[in-house]
């Protein structure tokens, strides 16, 4: 097989709930509280992929993490039982289904040692990512292992790392040496910036990219005040478009001017405020979209969130954009309500990786068949509702606790990911 884009998705954990964890991500502070659907969750995930597959891409999984994480309240010197109640939803915490922050991908094309590299992301700012990325780095180590990949360890706090939301490739083809773009945040805001400059500089040398093709650009404070806490909300980038919103950067004219510089052929989709309001594309989360190249030259598609159709602004400008006969040929709305509430988009829920599939431990990478048995596997385990104050109940901890063990024992995982934590 040749070297294409995979698309991981994160399956939707069986402890997936609303406890408002995420300052600056306004979804997740507006629906604190509300009774969550896991199972519906998983499987608006896993119709997700389906579509992605029917359109020909190519589809991988990241599983869902082991929760609660008694080995962080450890840590913390107590327990499910006695934890706080915003430590104990940080242990519960489903979050790393939004594989885009898993880990910055850089396809070998890009790096001096010719392999794909895979930095995990920190995800310091957040308590309840703090402790996702040993278990993110034991997957990658299983799923990566050939040596045509390199999996690293993330950077070291305090520097945030948020992982691929805050990075975009562009390139002439995908396989010949692209551009990195680096966005990251400047803090002192009324929100966390969560992508420091420090973390990306260092995964740009850990890979091995050449300082010439890599950019780093500041994300707007205006965006980040929006509520745009990764630049995947604002923006988002296929082999040489760039789709982004008018005010998604501090220095615009400046990135655009380097952009085009080192990629001659970039085409670059700008989305004026006058046409959609921040409010309104942060809102409809149209710019999370997957940007995909379809097979057979077909051109590219937007997978978009329903939401986005549903706000009046964005639905017009995305018939413009179809109608303009540009690279984007379809918008292909997809339903990812839960995933939604808790401010994660069609593009939150996917890490790309460029590369060839049969050098990926092959559990990792699904097909309809093999989902038809991980949705029969969330259709009989996963919690149908919880609210907040169920994680408290020890019954609903040995629910998630049996239901994560069921599919990991499926995809015969078990030996690698059941270690001692
Ligand atoms: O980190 N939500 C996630 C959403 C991540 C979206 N990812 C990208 N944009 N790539 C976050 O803010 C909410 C959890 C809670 O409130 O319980 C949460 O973590």
């Amino acid at each position: 097989m040749a070297v294409t884009e995979i698309n991981f998705d994160g399956i939707v954990g069986p402890s997936h709930n609303y406890a408002g964890l995420s300052l600056g991500n306004l979804a997740s502070v507006e629906n604190s509280g509300a009774a969550s659907f896991p199972r519906q969750a998983a499987l608006e995930g896993i119709a997700k992929m389906r579509a992605n597959i029917v359109l020909g891409l190519q589809q991988g999984i990241f599983l869902p993490h082991r929760r609660p994480d008694h080995a962080w309240l450890n840590s913390l010197g107590t327990s499910v039982a006695d934890a706080p109640t915003h430590i104990r939803a940080a242990a519960f915490s489903a979050s790393a289904m939004w594989a885009a922050n898993a880990a910055t991908v850089s396809p070998a094309a890009d790096t001096v040692d010719r392999r794909c590299h895979l930095t995990v992301a920190n995800l310091v700012s957040m308590p309840h990512r703090s402790h996702e990325w040993p278990q993110t780095l034991a997957q990658l180590q299983v799923a990566f292992a050939s040596p045509k990949f390199a999996v690293h360890s993330p950077v070291p706090p305090p520097f945030g790392d948020e992982g691929a939301a805050n990075h975009m490739r562009l390139c002439e083809d995908p396989a010949s040496p692209g551009v990195e773009v680096f966005v990251y945040g400047r803090s002192g805001g009324a929100f966390p910036a969560r992508q420091h400059l420090e973390a990306s500089q260092a995964v740009a040398r850990i890979h091995g990219l050449d300082p010439a093709r890599t950019l780093f650009v500041e994300q707007s404070a205006e965006a980040i005040a929006a509520g745009a806490f990764h630049n995947d909300v604002v923006a988002v980038a296929n082999e040489g478009v760039l789709f982004a919103h008018e005010l998604a950067f501090a220095e615009k004219i400046r990135f655009f001017e380097d952009l085009r510089r080192l990629l001659p052929s970039v085409q670059i989709i700008e989305v004026p405020a006058a046409a959609v309001s921040l409010a309104d594309a942060i809102q409809s989360y149209f710019f999370n979209a997957q940007l995909v190249t379809l097979p057979d030259g077909a051109g590219m598609a937007l997978i978009v969130p329903g939401e986005a159709q549903a706000t009046a602004s964005v639905s017009t400008w995305l018939d413009t954009l179809i109608a303009g006969n540009g690279p984007i040929r379809r918008v292909i709305p997809v339903d990812v309500r839960q995933s939604m509430a808790n401010g994660g988009g069609p593009a939150c829920l996917r890490l790309r990786v460029l590369a060839d599939p049969l050098d990926i431990d092959p559990r990792f990478i699904v097909d309809d068949g093999k989902l038809d048995g991980i949705a029969a596997i969330i259709e009989d385990n996963w919690p149908e509702r919880i609210t907040p104050g169920d994680l408290s109940d020890p019954a609903l901890t040995a629910q998630v606790e049996h239901s994560w063990l069921t599919l990991v024992d499926h995809l015969q995982l078990s030996r690698e990911l059941c270690g001692d934590r």
